[in-house]
C-alpha cells in the first residue's frame, strides 16, 4: 500500500522575498503533480545562503529538485518530462516527439530569452538589488530578439488551444514561462499568447499550485516570526 513515504517530495526555498512569490518554479512541477492527480510532499532547501548539500544535488543552486523514483532530479524541464511519463494526458505515447520538442523549446528556445529581458527590467527597476541595467541599445535588442521567439509561438498557437493538440505537459512549461513574461508586461502584442496564458492559468490544477506555492511562503513567514520572537 502507498504510504506518505512513497509520495513524491517537490523540494524548494525554505523562503523567499516578495517579489517572486507565486513564479517560483516549484510551481511547475505542483502544476504537473495537480494534473496527474499525484499527492506529493514538499521539503526545503535554505534560501540563502546555499547548502553543501543543496549544491551537491543541483549544481547551480537551484530549485525545484524533486526526490522520486529513488533519485533526485533537478532541472524543471527535465522533471516535467520524466514525471510526466507513463501518464497517457500529459504525456501521450503518439505525441512524444513532439511534446519533447515543445518542453525544449520552451526552457531553450523561449525561456532562454524571456528570461535575459525579465532580469533586465528587474536591474532597471531596482538596481541597488538586481545590478546596472544594461543600457537602452542592449535592452531594445534583447526585446526584439525575445519578440521574434514570443512570435513564434504566437503563429503556432493561432487557431488552437494548445501546443500540440490536447494539453499536455509541454504546455505547463510554455505557459509558465510565458505568465511570468505577461507579468512583466513582455506579451503586448500578442493577443494570443496572452490567450493561451489566461486559458491555462485558469485550470484548477494551476489555481491549486499557485494557492498551495503561496501558502508555503506565507508559512515561511510565520516561521520566521517565531524564529526571532
Ligand atoms: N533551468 C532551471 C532554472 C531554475 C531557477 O532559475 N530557479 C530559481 C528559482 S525559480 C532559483 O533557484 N534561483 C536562485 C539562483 O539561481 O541562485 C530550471 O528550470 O529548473
Amino acid at each position: 500500500m502507498a504510504t506518505h513515504e512513497d509520495q513524491p517530495v517537490i523540494i524548494t526555498y525554505d523562503w523567499v522575498p516578495d517579489f517572486p512569490r507565486g513564479f517560483v518554479r516549484d510551481l511547475r512541477v505542483r502544476w504537473l503533480f495537480e494534473e496527474m492527480g499525484q499527492p506529493y510532499r514538499v521539503e526545503t532547501v535554505p534560501f540563502g545562503p546555499k547548502s553543501a548539500d543543496h549544491l551537491a544535488q543541483q549544481p547551480f543552486g537551484q530549485v525545484p529538485m524533486v526526490r522520486s523514483r529513488g533519485r533526485i532530479w533537478f532541472e524543471s524541464g527535465a522533471i516535467l518530462l520524466s514525471l510526466a511519463d507513463g501518464n497517457p494526458a500529459l504525456l501521450p505515447g503518439d505525441r512524444r516527439a513532439e511534446v519533447t520538442e515543445w518542453l525544449f523549446a520552451a526552457a531553450n528556445s523561449v525561456e532562454m530569452f524571456t528570461q535575459p529581458w525579465i532580469i533586465a527590467g528587474a536591474c532597471l527597476a531596482a538596481p541597488h538589488i538586481f545590478g546596472p541595467a544594461p543600457t537602452p541599445e542592449v535592452i531594445d535588442r534583447m526585446t526584439q530578439r525575445m519578440k521574434a521567439r514570443l512570435g513564434g509561438v504566437e503563429t503556432v498557437l493561432t487557431g488552437r488551444d494548445w501546443l500540440t493538440g490536447p494539453f499536455t505537459v509541454a504546455d505547463i512549461l510554455m505557459a509558465d514561462v510565458l505568465r511570468v513574461t505577461a507579468d512583466k508586461g513582455g506579451l503586448e502584442g500578442f493577443p494570443v499568447l496572452q490567450a493561451y496564458v489566461a486559458r491555462a492559468t485558469a485550470r484548477p490544477a494551476f489555481q491549486k499550485a499557485l494557492a498551495d506555492q503561496m501558502d508555503h511562503w506565507r508559512q515561511a513567514d510565520t516561521a520566521r516570526a517565531a524564529a526571532v520572537a
